[in-house]
């Protein structure tokens, strides 16, 4: 399997993020791409490429222009008015609120967050055009008749809406390659989200297309983060009508309850008439997991990964949350051994 990978996300690095009422050093750090790429290597997967610098085209058509134009300067602006730390926002707009984008960069990261724990960093920009290059990469490897590849995202995507930030998500990796499949000729293609939290920005690109069939599991948002999407009854809307499929799964769950939503998910993707997987892979559903609830074992990863290919479609795996354990890199590897099984 084809590995993609780019230095530069070591351009986001991050020293603040709002939790439990401090702010503390991210989850979601450098470490957590060094871990991964290590333990690839160390499994024998050799094949390992930077990505092409690709320009914002494809980006355009999953993302507002004047999201990522405001990613593009939010740093800048925030240093040029007078800011002494890293960039969070604190008012957003919400119930009964007006949606107009204000001037002030105090008031735009509000307008453009869907979360404050993320902040915005000198290099946050270029790291996250990085990580979506990596998952274009990968796409182009697909459409050029290959089965699988793995774009090592970071800083990860499925969080990242139309218009919005939030989760230590900036650009939408795994919607950005959906959408080159699409530009290479696929006529519909599936993005399968398992990572612990559910891809409500994925959710919110794809959610009234029905050239895009997007499945997530994830933590019941009663209970998890994002909390406000992810209900099993959100099924897509207009020409997107039944091409949106969510698994809400309560704190706890392991591997045969787990994989019986997945089971599910891959029937639907099939039914659906889906050309190819973007895997939107997060690990963080791991049993010791820092910040999630789900049980899985490093073990059930290769599961996982069997299972998934045994829809028989080519796949582009793209990495998403994980947290804070040595074991990120070997479940990541498992995944990938896994498909490749
Ligand atoms: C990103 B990805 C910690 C709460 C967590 C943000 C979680 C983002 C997860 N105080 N809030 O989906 O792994
Ligand atoms: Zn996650």
């Amino acid at each position: 399997m084809r590995i993609i990978y780019s230095e530069d996300h070591k351009l986001r690095d991050a020293k603040t993020e709002l939790h439990g009422g401090l702010l503390v050093t991210p989850f979601e750090g450098p470490f957590r791409a060094e871990w991964i790429l290590a333990a690839l290597q160390e499994r024998g997967f050799a094949d390992i490429v930077a990505p092409k610098s690709y320009g914002l085209e494809t980006a355009l058509k999953v993302h507002d222009a004047g999201y990522l134009d405001f990613l593009s300067k939010a740093w800048r602006l925030w240093k040029a008015s007078g800011a002494e730390g890293e960039a969070i926002a604190t008012s957003l707009p919400v119930r009964r609120s007006t949606l107009r984008v204000p001037n002030d960069i105090d008031g735009m990261l509000g307008y453009y967050a869907n979360a404050t724990e993320t902040s915005i960093t000198d290099g946050t920009y270029e790291a996250a055009l990085a990580a979506m290059r990596c998952a274009l990469e990968g796409a182009d490897w697909l459409a050029a008749g290959n089965r699988f590849a793995f774009a090592l995202c970071r800083p990860p995507g499925h969080h990242a809406g139309i218009d919005l930030f939030g989760g230590y998500c900036f650009i939408n990796n795994a919607a950005a390659a959906a959408e080159r499949l699409l530009e290479h000729g696929a006529k519909k293609v599936a993005i399968l989200d398992v990572d612990f939290h559910h891809g409500n920005g994925t959710q919110d690109i794809t959610y009234q297309r029905g050239d895009i069939f997007f499945a997530s599991l994830h933590g019941e948002p009663a209970d998890a983060f994002p909390y406000f999407w992810g209900y099993a009854d959100e099924t897509g809307s207009g020409p997107g009508e039944g091409c949106n499929a969510n698994y809400p799964l309560p704190r706890g769950t392991a591997w045969p309850a787990w994989s019986a939503a997945l089971a599910d998910a891959l029937a639907r993707i099939k039914a659906s008439g889906a050309e190819a997987i973007v895997l939107s892979l997060g690990v963080d559903t791991f049993e010791r997991d820092p910040i999630s609830f789900f049980k899985l074992t490093s073990e059930d990863f290769g599961r996982m990964g069997t299972m998934i290919a045994g829809a028989g479609l080519p796949v582009l795996t793209c990495m998403e949350g994980g947290y804070g354990v040595p074991e990120i890199g070997l479940n990541v590897a498992n995944v990938l051994t896994g498909l490749e099984s």
